[in-house]
């Protein structure tokens, strides 16, 4: 069962006021990627030598399917769409509608500053041109995922994307029906039967009719997470997603049963999943096992979610106080962070570190996995205490575009010469000197 850690009392001070500290004693799930690096090197370096060729070949070992063409047809995409479920179409639809409300109202305006009369810098936001989004297969089939990635690089206005998901067996070695479907929905038409590592290869060198995308998008397994890591710089990327976190701050006013009940909806994703309770009330770490014990009896992926739970990643921590608390779950930084608290508002507007936070008894992680408007593409791993979740912004470059006159030149030119003769680099001073004629800079030695 789950374990705790009990953090109240004088003893725990110390730890408590130590970010590091707390991070020490806190679970989390260790995701060597490293040592997955060697392993996707070559297959990656195969790719980019042999293109679809290669992809063929690596499919057939890894997927178990032959592939004909690496490119999902059109008339496949359509047809995933026309057997949809009605109801998960609508509920799709439904997905979509909130997603593209909330992105939409990020785009960032350009800003321009004026610095001095006739000098001016302006920070010009220009969408990334093309984008791969990889979307998982296999254990994991996620066409909300497709949402997630597809709308905020439609938002930002990414004029070409391509998706790409593993070939399935059992689907006639296409992707998965309903994330074609999601694709259709979206108006996603470029799609490869392709996953793993091999995908992030063909991302980022291209092969046959996939050109080679700019930046790469989407959660994956480890060996998606070590190619991420290795072609980092010749492509952008998002982030390397690990196993999916949740960590409820709560006090006594909170359900046991909804606590509970989130726990185990985050850890029926993967048995390396984490589920973290924080609370400052033994009466509801008590009610909450309690819970566990019957609900977890009864959820589908009884097995997996068993393990998550029982995982050194996952845990009870039982603190003095809500601050105290606060402390934990900012140390912790989690991907998702629930507040079910009293004055949750209050408590979550004081939250530093967090992918995302979910506020009160009725913002389920489950309800923002699918259908809150936000996205479900957050930070892991303590990742949150540097990174954000993926938005319009990821799929933006800002370009400052610098443009002085003649006479605001002058006027800053014996700083610029200043400060390239500080930096031993005289060649930039006289980059700017060159523009004017001798004496014409005054206070300056031509
Ligand atoms: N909780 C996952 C996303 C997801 N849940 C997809 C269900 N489907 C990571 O944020
Ligand atoms: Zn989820």
């Amino acid at each position: 069962m789950i374990s705790r850690i009990d953090l109240r009392g004088p003893a725990s001070r110390a730890v408590l006021d130590s970010p590091a500290a707390l991070r020490d004693v806190l679970p989390r799930a260790e995701l060597d990627v490293e040592a997955a690096l060697e392993k996707v090197r070559p297959l990656c370096e195969d790719v980019r030598h042999r293109g679809v060729e290669a992809l063929i070949e690596i499919t057939e070992r890894f997927d178990g399917v032959r592939l004909t063409d690496i490119r999902v047809p059109a008339e496949a995409i359509a047809a995933a769409l026309d057997t949809l479920a009605p109801k998960v179409r609508a509920a799709l639809e439904e997905s979509i509608r909130r997603a593209r409300a909330v992105h939409r109202e990020q785009r960032r305006q350009d800003v321009t500053v004026q610095v001095v009369p006739g000098g001016t810098v302006t920070e010009r936001w220009v969408p990334v041109e093309r984008v791969g989004l990889y979307v998982p297969g296999g254990n994991a089939v996620y066409p909300s995922s497709v949402v997630m990635n597809v709308v905020p690089a439609q938002e930002a206005g990414v004029a070409s994307m391509a998706v790409a998901s593993p070939p399935q067996a059992g689907f006639g070695g296409l992707p998965h029906p309903t994330i074609l479907a999601a694709c259709a929905l979206l108006g996603v038409d470029e799609v490869y039967a392709v996953g793993g590592a091999q995908a992030i290869a063909m991302f980022a060198y291209g092969a046959g009719s996939c050109a080679p995308a700019h930046l790469v998008t989407g959660p994956g397994n480890i060996w998606v997470a070590a190619a991420k890591r290795l072609l980092k710089g010749r492509i952008g990327i998002d982030a390397e997603a690990g196993p999916t976190e949740i960590a409820v701050l709560a006090d006594d006013t909170a359900d046991a049963g909804h606590v509970a009940a989130d726990l185990i909806s985050q850890a029926e994703h993967d048995t390396l999943a984490a589920s973290i309770l924080v609370t400052d009330s033994e009466a509801l770490a008590d009610a909450v096992v309690e819970e566990l014990k019957v609900r977890v009896d009864a959820t589908r992926h009884r097995e997996r979610v068993t393990e998550a739970l029982a995982g050194r990643q996952s845990g009870i921590v039982l603190v003095d106080s809500v601050d105290d608390g606060l402390a934990v779950v900012d140390a912790y930084a989690a991907e998702h962070l629930e507040i079910q608290t009293a004055d949750a508002g209050a408590v979550a507007a004081r939250v530093r570190n967090a992918g995302a936070v979910f506020v009160g008894a009725f913002a389920p992680v489950s309800l923002g996995d699918y259908c809150a408007g936000s996205n479900h593409v957050l930070p892991t791993g303590g990742c949150a205490c540097h990174s954000s979740g993926l938005s319009v912004q990821s799929f933006l470059r800002g370009i400052h575009v610098v443009d002085y006159s003649r006479a605001a030149l002058a006027d800053v030119a014996e700083h610029v010469s200043v400060l390239a003769d500080a930096e031993d680099l005289p060649a930039h001073g006289a980059a700017v000197r060159a523009r004017f004629a001798t004496g014409e800079l005054s206070g300056l030695a031509a």
